[in-house]
């Protein structure tokens, strides 16, 4: 059955490769870096770890662009570095889980060279259309901005990519697709890999007569291709035929997905997949540089969605941030004054919700966005594409009009590399770091951190033995409490074996609002079990003040 499992009591580490620790001094971060840092991920306490593409790749995309399956790129080492990294995680008890991009690959990738050939049996592998080359077969645009289809002159037709130029989309409805793609899993699978995070699974299937999209949504084309007509039937094969075989962990990136659709890949195999709900509280809707303000009830509202809708009937992923987003401090907390309280204070939301929590590497350490000046400071070609568009569409004239929400936004900002320690580039590397450093490094530092008992890297590590030691923390039900203080978010975990309940009270701003708990939630006798705060010693939980950012977790009896 599914009613526990191990992915559900696991906490996920989630590790940008090129960003972690670089070994050989070509300013790369690499497998073999990762295998030196082992220890550290076991100090902290993961138990999985997710890998961000590795494969053989022309890195347009940050490895999102396959061109070979099954071989490392060599800028992050060759075969048996990863085995050897495999090894090392399993041998001290943490589990591997790769990450699969399977909506499309690289042009560079021996299918798409063949495809454009008309070579069999590689000719329908993507999504080619004829006609007039100079207008595009529907009017879909791209995640990336732009035309979703681009002209290939050596076959004469339009192919589909909803995402880079150089990213092309596989064609799911072509069953030999699917076969190639479930072989090339079983391959990692035999390898001993411990399950996948499937890059925009929800974007694999698309309806053949490829019809426009409502001219005014963004981007164009989506209520087509999110959730497309034949998704579950596709996802539901692949674990039928592969994944059920496995004893592995299965999440899938699901961008724009409702909470009804969430349940229903749950039904097809998938143990959790990612919502984005609330991590679109804060952005506007004329274009990616724009963002709106937020408020609590917008994310106690996102949250409780998917708290309710989905952890209750199947499984949740919890995350705050990843490679594609802004760092969650600088989003959600405060990254000056109170970057430390707000850094805990966001951690224990996302250990203390029903679901499984992953945290993105730095994040336990409270790395912040860097600045970015300039715009060749900047590696993402997301980034970049979209500056440029702005700058040709003629909606921004000069890149300093945009520079400070672009600063703000870019994929950038959660890629910069893990500070180590205070030395010169922050301990990553001796050669020239890829992608700039964060200049907060002197004080946000492993080094430091794990030398500090008030750190948020100790903080993350008593959070994850609270996890680890309480089970009410992963299987306990949300019932939400305050339903809309504007300050504090506070809900509680309540048992479904009789065991302790958890209060959980988060001031998500820099007042100091008071809590009252309601009357009628009654217990004999209450500890405090995690704080970002000293201990006040209080004579009663009823009533009580909080601190800028404070959080509090408290076991009831
Ligand atoms: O639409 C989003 C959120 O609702 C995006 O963040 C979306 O999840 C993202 O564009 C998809 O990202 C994934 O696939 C991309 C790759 O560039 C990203 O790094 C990856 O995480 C294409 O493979």
């Amino acid at each position: 059955g599914r009613d526990s499992a191990w992915w559900k009591e696991a906490v996920v580490y989630q590790i940008y490769p090129r960003s972690f620790y670089n070994s050989d001094a070509d300013g790369i971060g690499d497998l073999r870096g990762i295998r030196e840092k082992v220890d550290y991920l076991d100090e902290l306490g993961v138990d999985v770890v997710w890998l961000n593409p590795v494969y053989d790749s022309p890195l347009v995309d940050g490895g999102y662009d396959v061109r070979e399956y099954r071989s490392i790129h060599p800028d992050y080492g060759a075969m048996d570095d990863w085995e050897a990294l495999r090894d090392e995680l399993h041998e001290r008890g943490i589990r591997l889980i790769m990450d699969m991009v399977t909506n499309h690959t690289s042009d560079e990738h021996e299918w798409f060279r063949k495809s454009r050939r008309g070579e069999d049996p590689y000719r329908k592998y993507y999504w080619w259309a004829g006609g007039d080359p100079d207008s595009p077969p529907n009017n879909w645009e791209s995640f990336f901005g732009g035309p979703a289809w681009s002209y290939d002159e050596r076959r004469e037709a339009w192919y589909l990519h909803l995402f880079d130029q150089k990213q092309p989309d596989l064609n799911w409805r072509n069953p030999a697709v699917r076969e190639d793609i479930f072989e090339m899993l079983r391959w990692w699978l035999e390898k001993d890999c411990d399950g996948f995070r499937f890059d925009v699974i929800n974007l694999i299937s698309k309806p053949s007569a490829l019809p426009d999209g409502d001219p005014d949504s963004t981007p164009r084309g989506r209520e087509y291709f999110i959730d497309g007509p034949r998704v579950h039937e596709y996802v539901r094969e692949m674990y039928d035929r592969v994944l059920s075989e496995y004893d592995i962990m299965t999440v899938g990136e699901t961008s724009h997905i409702t909470v009804e659709e969430a349940r229903r890949f749950y039904e097809d195999g998938l143990d959790m997949v990612f919502t984005f709900q609330h991590l679109h509280i804060d952005r506007g809707d004329t274009g990616p540089w724009d963002f709106d303000d937020w408020d609590l009830d917008e994310l106690r509202d996102a949250t409780a969605a998917w708290q309710r809708g989905v952890s209750e009937q199947s499984w949740n992923s919890l995350f705050l941030g990843n490679h594609d987003q802004p760092r969650m401090v600088s989003r959600f907390g405060d990254e000056g004054r109170y970057r430390v309280e707000s850094a805990k204070m966001l951690a224990t939301y996302l250990f203390t919700l029903r679901g499984t929590p992953f945290v993105y590497q730095g994040d336990e350490l409270g790395m912040t966005n860097p600045t970015f000046e300039r715009l060749d400071e900047y590696r993402d070609e997301e980034t970049i594409q979209q500056v440029m568009l702005a700058l040709r569409s003629g909606g921004v004239s000069t890149f300093d009009q945009i520079r400070e929400a672009v600063d703000f936004w870019s994929r950038d900002n959660a890629r910069t590399p893990i500070p180590w320690s205070d030395e010169r580039n922050a301990g990553f590397t001796d050669g020239e770091p890829w992608i700039k450093v964060c200049e907060n490094y002197p004080e946000v530092n492993v080094e430091r951190e794990r030398d500090d008992e008030d750190s948020v890297l100790q903080y993350y590590r008593r959070l994850i033995d609270l996890r680890h030691s309480t089970p009410v923390m992963v299987y306990g039900r949300y019932a939400q409490l305050l339903d809309d203080h504007p300050e504090i978010y506070a809900y509680l975990r309540t048992p479904t074996d009789g065991s302790r309940s958890l209060l959980v009270v988060l001031n998500f701003f820099d007042g100091e609002p008071t809590f009252r708990l309601p009357n009628d939630v009654s217990y004999d006798r209450w500890e405090k079990l995690i704080g970002n705060y000293e201990s006040a010693s209080r004579d009663s939980i009823r009533e009580f003040d909080l601190r800028p950012y404070e959080a509090l977790v408290y076991a009831l009896e």
